[in-house]
């Protein structure tokens, strides 16, 4: 079955490989299915046509037949089930890459957009001097319970997983700011996930849309 997802025409990150489709792009790579991507500007996101696939009007989405699926993380998760390579065999290993799966967009993620929302959109904000260090130390705070788990690991459980695909894709937005580099064990295992041939395809695919 033909497998479809969305992204962005042209991503605002210039193909740095930071908008969500890279995850869903890495997945798919990682279980070595092909897929097409139906490419969407701004305003074809709020059209009903999108809509009618992400009701945020928002990529990435994902078809496969009679499916439609928006989320990162709901498809990431069904990529995972459908097809071999990114979950372990043993149900409670999966259980746990599951678990990290949702640590990533639940727990490590959320303070990570705060600091895209601090600079980027409310960079000239009178308030944004005081309120980037506290959002600077939230993210430090997870990162240091995060650094304590992996320890000197390769992946977060074992053998790499669609959980260590999340984390590693979420961690990579911090590069820029510097703090990953706090963090040598998780700058590693970052570095290790992009390292990965499925990885590398994933970039080279959406930096090819978005500096043609
Ligand atoms: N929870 C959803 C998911 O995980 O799928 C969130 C999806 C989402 O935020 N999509 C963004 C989007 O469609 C693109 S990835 N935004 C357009 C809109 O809401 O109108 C977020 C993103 C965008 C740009 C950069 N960048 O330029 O660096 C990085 C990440």
């Amino acid at each position: 079955m033909t497998i479809t997802i969305t992204a962005f025409e042209r991503s605002p990150d210039g193909g740095r490989g930071l908008a969500r489709d890279t995850r869903v792009r890495w997945a798919l790579e990682e279980v070595g299915r092909p897929y097409d991507v139906r490419l969407v500007s701004f305003a074809a996101m709020k059209q009903p046509e999108h809509l009618a696939r992400n009701p945020f009007g928002q990529i990435p989405t994902y078809e496969e037949g009679g499916l439609a699926l928006f989320e990162t993380g709901a498809i990431v998760l069904h990529i995972a089930e459908r097809y071999a390579g990114l979950f372990p065999g043993d149900a409670d290993a999966r259980a746990r890459a599951i678990a990290w799966m949702f640590a990533a967009v639940n727990t490590i993620e959320p303070p990570i957009l705060d600091l895209m929302t601090a600079k980027l959109l409310e960079g000239d904000k009178p308030w944004t001097g005081e309120r980037l260090p506290l959002v600077m130390d939230r993210i430090r705070d997870r990162l240091k319970q995060l650094a304590a788990r992996l320890g000197d690991g390769e992946w977060l459980d074992g053998a790499f997983s669609a959980g260590d695909l999340m984390m590693a894709s979420v961690l990579l937005r911090l590069r820029a700011s510097g703090i990953l580099d706090e963090f040598p064990n998780l700058a590693a295992y970052v570095a290790r996930g992009e390292a990965r041939p499925a990885y590398k395809r994933a970039f080279a695919a959406q930096l090819a849309v978005n500096t043609r």
